[in-house]
């Protein structure tokens, strides 16, 4: 079987476990890293020198890098409307999955950081409204992208929304004044509908 090295709390190991269930590919994940450790050993930095989670054990293939591992997941185990039909839709679920990565994760990681990691009183204020303000003008070019479309790529589910629905988690449940970006929340509303974004994404952020 699969195997997913990562804890589950690690938003990079609940894009994985997220796919993993949308495709209906049975996994078993291992909790490394954070609190559990484990991600400092010989044996584990001989499959990721990064140190860092998730890796995937699929036979002889380990992996790691999140969003390729999710992409990997799909060339290799879609079905139905997962596969993507053309380049030009593989392109155009690419682009919005490595601007999460590339672009909207540095000010989400701030946010995360500071209001879930640092206690209250060690916050940096400014640094917060910075995030926020930066978030808000990435998040508000995904709302107007979904002012017509249920999802990313349109009509279904796909591996377009895989990690900005798991930022979108995080954003919608950390507590700060969120500006109103109602097509944004209406998606997130459609992904918190599905139980497999419920039970591997929607989990207590610590
Ligand atoms: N770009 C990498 C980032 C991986 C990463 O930074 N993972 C974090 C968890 S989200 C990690 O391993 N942190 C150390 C730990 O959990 O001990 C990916 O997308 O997989």
């Amino acid at each position: 079987m699969i195997k997913v090295l990562g804890r589950d709390n690690s938003v990079n190991v609940q894009k994985v476990m997220w796919c993993a269930a949308e495709l209906g590919v049975d996994v078993a994940r291992e909790d490394v890293g954070g609190a559990f450790g484990g991600n400092d050993t010989d044996a584990f930095r001989a499959m990721n020198p990064n140190g860092s989670v998730p890796v995937l054990i699929d036979g002889d293939l380990i992996l790691w890098e999140s969003n390729t591992i999710v992409r990997y997941l799909c060339r290799q185990y879609a079905t139905g409307t997962w596969v993507l039909p053309t380049a030009q839709q593989t392109g155009l679920a690419e682009q919005w999955m490595d601007w999460y990565i590339g672009t909207l994760n540095a000010s989400m990681k701030v946010l995360f950081v500071q209001l879930i990691r640092t206690d209250a009183s060690k916050r940096d204020k400014e640094q917060i409204n910075k995030a926020i303000a930066d978030a808000t003008r990435l998040w508000s070019i995904l709302d107007q992208h979904l002012a017509n479309r249920d999802f990313i790529l349109g009509q279904s589910l796909s591996i377009a929304d895989i990690p900005l629905g798991c930022g979108a988690y995080r954003w919608h449940s950390m507590e700060f004044e969120r500006p109103d970006l109602p097509n944004l929340k209406a998606w997130w509303d459609r992904l918190v509908e599905r139980r497999t974004y419920r039970k591997n994404v929607m989990i207590p952020l610590t």
